[in-house]
């Protein structure tokens, strides 16, 4: 207790009373009965006011939660926008020894045996166009699963295999009404089944899959011949879409760039869930696949746009989405209201095709502010252009020596080879035009030289100007890819202190030695600086179930367990339980210990296993 109300002074000291009054409702009200604090009183949801310094000062807290894809270290990261600064990582796919994540018995449950991944979109879930705060997804390129992590424990909490695709890339969240469904598109094509490998791409389909959001379980695939890149969804729950750099169907790069033109492919969702109930699907390794190939469904329509298209984005008011040309330097803004009348036959695909601009070399991702401006990352150009959606549309009837590109309101140099940029709230109806990151592929010339292997650039831009504002640059651990950026009160609301102890059916109440033939159960309470038990004796070859549940309901007071010279090593957090088996192999006395720093005994904090 005491140390919560050292905690409560200190912020009540330096953010002021308003603040003071959530930190008092978080940190002094517990119900102990069930152990966990509930949501924050309305007062802490409102939105910290924007004071255009990046500078967070200490005591202070940022005004949004930025969630960073981790890319091939399989992570998903928590950082702080505007201060920049890394908060926390969340392993979703990968091993993270800190926290035990791959060790444990709940995370290796989750995992299957593969602790490497490749996050590249991280989403959140939304209701009405906004986040709810509630859940985010992130898919894996590398092992084809999605993941979700809920957001008031901050983990990950289930993980979705998708069969028949590979090169899992784009996935989006459903933005209205709200998020029911999650989509995620195969980048590489590849036989359906992939049982009897042929030799010929033209054999090769690219499939565009759906989660169910709250199950996790895959709700159905739609077969494409087109691989699918990026993907986006509209705001009226109607449609998904995405964009294809491979009609071609080819293997190489040349065959891949074969075609003058590729697709932003539309798939109609309630047409899809009609073809679902009539019964139009095949199942193949246990999915129901819709039929979507040209000409042969409705249920898909193919928007020819520049070759070897990348980003798609759908504009914060719904009206457009962007389609960033890559190999073209234009995006092309497709006009979403127009697309059911190419699915009805009234439209022909090319005419939902409202503008084209020029942006520079390599566009790939666009972002928005919400007050009409569109920001797209240029690749080659390695730039931030800002310019102006409407006027875009406008200089389309011009005649083309008259565009003079007057839709371009300022062209911001960044470091290297930019990939995703994002702007704060840009996925959703809130886009409030503040603050834009961009993420940076090369960080040389920005920072300390750190040997051949060097690290990401993530720049700070103050979008409130007319002018972009280069504020900041910070480095980041290998290869952050794309990010969302929410307002803090709507993720806050949800985040708890500790965890539910009772949700947990393996919780431990009383330490103790449960023995069941050659299987022998550990249970552990820790409280600080003591587990539960000061030693357990066990015989060689015995197989070993350890948990442990943190009984310390301080927030913020972890204990770790780590088992000497037996690779075991996890923390649990207040009131969180974890367990993790194995066998008692190597006879002799092995000490147990808590691995994170709890009290000034901490180092005492320590047990023996003895196996004869
Ligand atoms: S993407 Cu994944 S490889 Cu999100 Cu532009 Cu780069
Ligand atoms: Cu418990 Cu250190
Ligand atoms: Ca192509």
């Amino acid at each position: 207790m005491s140390l919560d109300r050292r905690k409560f002074l200190k912020y009540l000291g330096v953010a002021g009373a308003a603040a003071g009054t959530s930190m008092l409702v978080s940190e002094g009200i517990k119900t102990k009965e069930k152990g966990a604090i509930g949501p924050l009183t309305a007062e802490a949801q409102t939105t910290t006011p924007q004071k255009h310094d990046y500078e967070v000062k200490p005591g202070e807290l940022d005004a949004y939660y930025g969630f960073w894809s981790g890319g091939h270290s399989g992570e998903v990261r928590i950082i702080g926008v505007p201060s920049m600064r890394e908060i926390k990582r969340i392993p979703v796919f990968n091993m993270d020894v800190a926290t035990g994540w791959g060790i444990t018995n709940e995370s290796k449950a989750l995992l299957k045996g593969r602790f490497c991944g490749d996050t590249h979109h991280v989403h959140g879930s939304y209701n009405n166009g906004v986040y709810d705060g509630k859940y985010l997804f992130v898919n894996d390129k590398l092992n084809n699963r999605v993941a979700r992590i809920r957001t008031d424990y901050m983990e990950t909490d289930k993980i979705v295999d998708v069969p028949n695709i590979q090169g899992m890339h784009g996935l989006f969240t459903q933005r209205y009404p709200k998020t029911e469904w999650v989509v995620c598109n195969g980048e590489f094509q590849v036989p359906v089944p992939n049982t009897n490998p042929s030799q010929k791409p033209a054999d090769y389909n690219g499939i565009h899959t759906v989660i169910d959001a709250e199950k996790m379980e895959i709700v159905c695939q739609v077969l494409m011949d087109e691989n699918m890149d990026l993907a986006a969804t509209d705001y009226g729950g109607r449609y998904s879409m995405t964009t294809s750099y491979n009609i071609e169907k080819g293997v190489t790069v040349s065959e891949m760039l074969g075609s003058d033109y590729d697709y932003m492919l539309v798939f109609h969702w309630d047409r899809m869930k009609k073809a679902l109930k009539d019964g139009k699907y095949k199942v193949i390794n246990g999915v129901k696949v819709l039929e979507g190939r040209e000409g042969k469904s409705d249920l898909t329509i193919r928007i020819p746009v520049p070759k070897n298209p990348h980003g798609i984005n759908v504009s914060p008011d719904g009206k457009y989405a962007i389609c960033s040309g890559k190999v073209s330097p234009t995006c092309s803004v497709i006009e979403i209201d127009k697309i059911e009348d190419v699915f009805n036959g009234k439209l022909k695909p090319k005419d939902v095709i409202i503008a084209q601009p020029f942006i520079g070399l390599g566009p790939l991702h666009t972002t928005f502010d919400g007050k009409g401006n569109a920001y797209t990352s240029v690749f080659i150009d390695s730039t931030n252009v800002k310019w102006n959606i409407q006027k875009a549309i406008d200089n389309e009837k011009l005649p083309e020596e008259k565009k003079k590109n007057s839709h371009i309101i300022d062209v911001l140099d960044v470091n290297y080879q930019v990939g995703h940029i994002m702007a704060t709230m840009a996925e959703t109806k809130e886009a409030d035009g503040q603050w834009l990151v961009s993420l940076n592929k090369f960080s040389k010339d920005r920072f300390l030289n750190v040997g051949p292997l060097k690290n990401e650039c993530e720049q700070l831009v103050d979008i409130t100007g007319e002018k972009l504002k280069l504020v900041h640059d910070s480095a980041a651990y290998l290869e952050p890819h794309d990010c969302i950026i929410v307002r803090r009160d709507i993720i806050e609301k949800h985040v708890k202190d500790r965890y539910n102890m009772f949700d947990n059916p393996l919780a431990v109440t009383k330490s103790g030695v449960e023995r069941k033939g050659k299987k022998v159960t550990v249970r552990l309470t820790a409280n600080a600086p003591v587990f539960g038990l000061t030693e357990v004796n066990l015989k060689k070859g015995e197989e070993v179930t350890v948990i442990v549940t943190n009984h310390d309901e301080i927030s913020d007071l972890d204990h770790g367990f780590a088992l000497s010279n037996y690779n075991i090593n996890f923390v649990v957090a207040p009131f969180q339980t974890k367990s993790v088996t194995f066998i008692a192999d190597k006879p002799g006395v092995y000490w147990a210990y808590c691995t994170n720093f709890c009290h000034a005994l901490h180092l005492e904090m320590r047990m023996r296993l003895i196996v004869t």
